[in-house]
Order: C-alpha cells, then structure tokens, then sequence
C-alpha cells in the first residue's frame, strides 16, 4: 500500500483519500467565472477552501477548459506569484497547475510544493525543470491540447491507452531521477475524452493508475457530469461528490474539487460507514 506523497516541505500521508482545492486565477474559469480573478480574491477563496478542509490548494493561471487559448509565462506568473507568495504559510502544501518550464522554476522558487502538468511534462526543459527541486509531480494524460482536445477524441482500448500512456510517463521522470515518492498519475478527465470514455476510465480507475503511485482525479463540476445529470456547471455539485466518491471508493487519494466543504463531507460519511466512528 502506498504510504505517502513526498510534496515540498510536506510529507503527505495517504492513509485517507486528500481533497485538493481549486485556486483558479484566470479570467475564464469554465465553472468559476472570473468570481476571483483578482490576486486578492484568489488568496481569500483559498484561506476560505483550507479552513474547509481542503488538504492542498492547486493554483492555477492559465485556463485548461476545452477551447482555451494559451497564456504568454509573463502573464501567467503575473497572475500566480503574488497568490503564492499570499499563501506560503497557509499550512497545506502548494501546487502549481502549468506546462511551461519557465512557470514551473518561478512558481518552485516562490514556494511552491507540487507541480501539477497537464500535458506530462512533455514540454521541453520541463523534466529538467522539476527534477530535482523535491515537489511532487503530478503527471497527466491528455490527448492533444486544450485548444483542439475536444474534436472527436477516440481510442481502441482507453483503459490500456491512458494507462500507458501514465507508466512511460512515470518511467521518464524516474530515469530523470525523481524519485518514486514524489509521483502522482492522473487519467485526465475531459482532456481528449468523450462521456463515454471518462466514465470507463473513472470505473476501471485501479487499471487505469495501477499499484505503483498515487493518483489524482479532477472530476468536479466537468462536462462529464452534465452529460449524465443534464444541469449547467454551476449546478453539478451533487453529481460531482458522487463522482469524488466513487474515485475514493476505488482508491483514489487525491480529489481536485471545487467543493471543498461538501466533499470532506461525503468523504467523512463514507469513513465512519467503512470504519466506523470514535465512541
Ligand atoms: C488543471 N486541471 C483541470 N482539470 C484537471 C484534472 O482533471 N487533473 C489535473 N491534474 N489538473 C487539472
């Protein structure tokens, strides 16, 4: 069994499944709006997500919904500096959602504990840029890019394809010598994936991740819900705890929500029905 992820300055245990909050610091957040755009609102919602009991903050400056354009690095890291250097000593570790190297030793260098890829850390320089900087890595699948991912995304085994996919992924950055502790996969919900597909790759999660690392699950609020409960983003919080816990259920250890409060709620409830509570 997995004991813990090496993230920064934590040692996270992973004796329970984690919720990490989401920090998104971008205009166009799909769910989010640009409710906190601002640096300083971005700071508030996250102090607000850690006294809820978000385990992690991932903080974001560049939108990864489908369709999105890319964000120049001077302006991503204008966005998420100062949110990070805000937040340092908030008590959960930081993570950084960014594929571009240059983001990733500035936001490292500010304080951050994990850098959270989208793309795999296929960028050039990125590996490099990461390896030995002691963070955890969080390693994701998607096919294609946020601009295109979406056209007619298809597969001959989803399963066998994204775990792959993950596996090469993990064996480049041990060659890179990071070490095993410090890795974390993760299927790429709606990244190149139809309904259809997610909701294969949230079933057969243990294939998918396999034994060898910690995974992370960005379920929340995603179009996958909304094919299945018919209801617009801002309403998908009911569907989006249902699929935080069928991912735990299934042994996921990190949750990506936007709902923090309400999932630490769920996953509370699952406990004391699994384990039992403290008379
Ligand atoms: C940034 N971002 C948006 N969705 C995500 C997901 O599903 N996983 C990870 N790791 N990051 C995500």
């Amino acid at each position: 069994m997995l004991q813990h992820l090496q993230c920064g300055r934590f040692r996270l245990s992973l004796e329970r499944p984690l919720v990490m909050g989401i920090v998104n610091v971008t205009p166009d957040s799909f769910s989010d709006g640009n409710a906190h755009f601002q640096p300083d609102q971005a700071v508030a919602h996250a102090r607000l997500l850690v006294e809820e009991g978000a385990d992690l903050l991932d903080i974001g400056g560049e939108s990864t919904r489908p369709g999105a354009q890319a964000v120049p690095a001077d302006e991503e890291l204008r966005r998420i500096l100062p949110v990070i250097e805000a937040l340092r000593d908030c008590g959960v570790p930081l993570s950084v959602d960014t594929c571009k190297p240059s983001v990733m030793r500035a936001a490292l260098e500010a304080g951050a504990d994990m850098i959270n890829d989208i793309g795999g850390f296929s960028a050039p320089g990125a590996v490099e840029a990461v390896a030995d900087a002691g963070c955890a890595l969080c390693l994701m699948h998607m096919r294609g890019e946020p601009r295109t991912m979406q056209d007619a995304p298809s597969y001959r085994d989803v399963v066998a394809e994204v775990h792959d996919y993950l596996d090469q992924g993990a064996r480049r950055l041990r060659r890179a010598g990071v070490a095993a502790d410090r890795i974390v996969l993760d299927p790429g919900f709606g990244f190149g994936k139809t309904a259809a597909h997610n909701y294969t790759l949230l079933r057969e999660l243990p294939r998918v991740v396999g034994r060898d690392y910690p995974s992370l699950l960005g379920l929340s609020r995603k179009s996958m819900i909304g094919a299945v409960t018919g209801r617009p983003a801002s309403r998908r919080l009911g569907g989006s705890v249902a699929a935080a816990l069928a991912g735990a259920i299934r042994g996921a250890h990190i949750l990506r929500v936007h709902d923090v409060a309400d999932t630490v709620d769920a996953l509370r409830v699952w406990s004391a029905v699994e384990r039992g509570v403290r008379a």
